[in-house]
């Protein structure tokens, strides 16, 4: 008896008779455990007490009552009562991995901290991609701006650059978020929506809000509705400050560039994909790790003196502008690869403590009054989240460089300092830390003067003029579709008077965008333009700006689904297969059951996925093989029909054969470049790389 052995394996055989008799008595449990195999280590309680019977509870007599003396009881579960700990008052839903960041180019001319300056050190890092909105179990592909942290663990302490996959903010001051995020999140009295923009509240503020305006844009764009964690950017969004040796600051703005290139969703996909799998990013990101595909990252850099700030035609410190690349190149100085999934969720994607204020000697804050508040409130929020001053000690929190302070005690303190002197300076103790005045931190003697006073500066006040830069760099497909977006979210906002608001913002963005919302919503008249504080520019467009123009022709980290059933052609089967794992794709088979599908020579092929359960919306592109028969029975499966309806509506390629036409004609596909027969296999390899963008004006009414 295999579990009896690792259990107690020196017991005696009338023991042993003992124990399985009290074993029968717990119904099937015992046996399901010795179903279950394996050596297992004894399970205690929490104090490590032995535990002999973790089915039942103590009680008297098979039918009596519980008794309260049952200490195995009440240690599960209380435990277990408390093992939540509040969410994250923003950012809730995050998915995070563990990695390395790797420094390709040395900037020791603009900064002192190693890890920016010694070339081939691998810094481990910790990296957390989250939605703002939604609370901890919402799903992963709402639309909204996308979270990215990341904890560098330097030789010289930890630094977190937490950022955002859109390179601006809502606000330009940090006292109005609160604000922000309680306009965002569900509606107090109701509860809903969750993670959602789409309603009142949100509107109502940010149409109060003009300094909202330019990340509006980015938010009703495409780039909130990424195709999966790997194809997002980040930035820092604020300046920061590198300073060198010398004391020499220079600012410096923060670019992440995913190595798999930008890709977005359509929103008519996004929204699918949440029925499908309300995991889809965490579950994309765990496959690729688990797969040896890691999401890998350039770090690059915008680099810019006080004199070229001065010149640019706005305030850098103001947290709703960007820097253009055209204006300031992006010089790429590393790359990040998250090559390892966590152990343990809680203990580290959900311990993780990231704060904007953790930097180190070499990276300085600048005066962003966004940035500024921000220093504040991470801290704070992990104090209310993890409950102690000694959450850094959680293992994914602490440093890996020693830490060695005068600090002590605390709820939850895990360290045992040793000795008598807990102060400094002191004469007690020769072991006991020090500052060290040259590598310490240090930080940049900026000076400042001025009134104290509760006041924006002029500086900051043009808010449309960098709205209307994005929207006239995007391509005419993206253009339609940001009309769209706030068509879509404003519909859902009750009050008239804010739909109007908003369109009377928009004619400050764009005459034609107002239009086309104003249009869209219905309005009988297009209200009047609101008076913007200052001129607005006609800034260049910076097609930097846009996602088609960054997306790569790749099917790396992409997915191409290959639907079957009984009788399909192997043949045709495997030379698509073949070609798509060439190309660096993930290939899934679908059938109308799990077992598998029996092909025209009789052989089985297992399925990777049910068709009702795995539409088409989870895959790039997708392949129809069926078999005349087969074709018949799927033409009555509103599934089959929609895998194809979806995959055609959402600017797929799709290839089928003389089967998979049938479905084709049922799901009223019309030809074009992105449509191909089977045996043309590289035409459909290069049509998966990309969307059919032209398809879509005759498959949807955009704004
Ligand atoms: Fe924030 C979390 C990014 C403005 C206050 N923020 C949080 C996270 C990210 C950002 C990525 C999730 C961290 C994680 O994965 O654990 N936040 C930003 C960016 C901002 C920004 C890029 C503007 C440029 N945030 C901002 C302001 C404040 C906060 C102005 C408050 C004054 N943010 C918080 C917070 C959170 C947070 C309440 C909640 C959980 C946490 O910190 O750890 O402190």
């Amino acid at each position: 008896m295999k579990k009896d052995q690792t259990r107690n394996p020196k017991k005696s055989n009338q023991k042993k008779d003992i124990y399985l008799e009290e074993e029968s008595q717990k119904g099937n449990a015992g046996e399901l455990h010795q179903m279950a195999g394996g050596k297992h280590p004894d399970l205690t309680t929490s104090e490590g007490v032995p535990i002999s019977d973790n089915q039942n509870s103590l009680r008297l007599g098979p039918t009596g009552p519980t008794l309260l003396e049952d200490f195995i009881l009440r240690d599960k579960i209380t435990h277990f009562d408390h093992e939540r700990i509040p969410e994250r008052i923003v950012h809730a839903r995050g998915t995070g991995a563990h990695g390395f960041f790797e420094l390709t180019e040395s900037m020791e001319k603009f900064t002192k901290a190693k890890i920016l300056t010694e070339v081939g050190v691998k810094t481990p890092v910790f990296a957390r991609i989250s939605t703002v909105a939604g609370g901890a179990g919402s799903i992963d592909t709402p639309r909204d701006i996308r979270g990215f942290s990341v904890k560098f663990y330097t030789q010289e302490g930890n630094w977190d650059l937490v950022s955002n996959n859109v390179p601006v903010f809502f606000i330009q001051d940090a006292i109005k978020f609160p604000d922000l995020i309680h306009a965002v999140k569900m509606e107090p009295d109701r509860a809903f929506p969750q993670a959602s923009s789409a309603h009142d509240t949100f509107w109502d503020f940010i149409s109060l809000t003009p300094e909202s305006m330019h990340t509006i844009m980015w938010l009703m764009s495409d780039r909130t509705l990424p195709r999966a964690l790997s194809m997002i950017e980040g930035f820092g969004v604020h300046s920061f400050r590198l300073v060198n040796e010398e004391n020499k600051s220079t600012f410096v703005k923060f670019h992440w560039r995913p190595k798999l290139g930008l890709q977005s969703t359509l929103w008519d996909e996004a929204v699918k994909i949440a029925g499908a799998d309300q995991d889809f990013h965490r579950r994309n990101m765990f496959e690729s790790i688990e797969a040896g595909k890691f999401p890998e990252w350039e770090l690059a850099l915008q680099l810019f003196t006080q004199e070229e700030a001065d010149k640019l035609p706005f305030d850098h410190l103001d947290a709703t502008k960007l820097i253009p690349e055209e204006l300031i190149p992006l010089k790429v100085i590393g790359r990040m690869v998250l090559n390892r999934w966590p152990d343990n969720f809680f203990a580290e994607t959900e311990q993780v403590a990231f704060c904007p204020a953790n930097i180190i000697p070499g990276i300085d804050f600048s005066n962003d009054p966004l940035l500024q508040g921000r220093l504040l409130s991470y801290q704070d929020t992990q104090l209310s989240r993890l409950g102690t001053v000694n959450f850094h000690q959680i293992p994914i929190n602490a440093p890996k460089r020693p830490v060695d302070n005068h600090q002590r005690d605390g709820q939850m303190q895990m360290g045992v300092p040793k000795g008598r002197v807990a102060y400094e300076p002191n004469s007690l103790s020769e072991n006991s830390p020090r500052e060290t005045q040259m590598q310490g931190f240090r930080s940049f003697e900026a000076s400042e003067t001025g009134e104290k006073m509760r006041i924006r500066s002029k500086s900051f006040s043009d808010h449309y003029s960098q709205a209307r830069q994005f929207y006239i760099s995007q391509t005419a497909y993206e253009q339609a579709h940001i009309a769209s977006a706030f068509v879509f979210e404003l519909s859902k906002v009750e009050h008239l008077h804010i739909r109007e608001r908003m369109v009377s913002h928009l004619l400050n963005v764009d005459d034609d965008l107002a239009k086309r919302v104003a249009k869209g919503l219905g309005l009988d008249k297009v209200p009047k333009a609101l008076k913007a504080e200052v001129p607005i520019k006609k800034l260049d467009p910076s097609p930097a700006l846009q996602i088609i123009g960054k997306m790569k022709k790749t099917l790396l980290g992409r997915a191409v689904g290959i639907l079957i059933a009984d009788g399909s052609d192997p043949e045709a089967i495997m030379d698509i297969k073949k070609a798509a794992l060439a190309a660096g794709a993930d290939v899934k088979i679908i059938a109308p059951k799990v077992g598998g599908a029996k092909l025209a020579d009789g052989s089985l092929m297992a399925a990777d996925g049910q068709l009702a359960g795995t539409p088409s919306v989870l895959f790039d592109a997708v392949a129809i093989i069926l078999s005349d028969d087969s074709s018949k029975v799927l033409l009555k499966e509103g599934a089959a029909i929609d895998f194809v309806r979806d995959a055609f509506g959402h600017l797929k390629a799709i290839t089928a054969d003389k089967g998979g036409q049938v479905l084709l004609k049922k799901a009223g596909v019309k030809k074009d470049p992105g449509i191909l027969e089977v045996g043309d296999t590289d035409a459909f390899i290069a049509a998966a790389m990309t969307r059919q963008w032209d398809r879509e004006k005759s498959v949807r009414i955009l704004a």
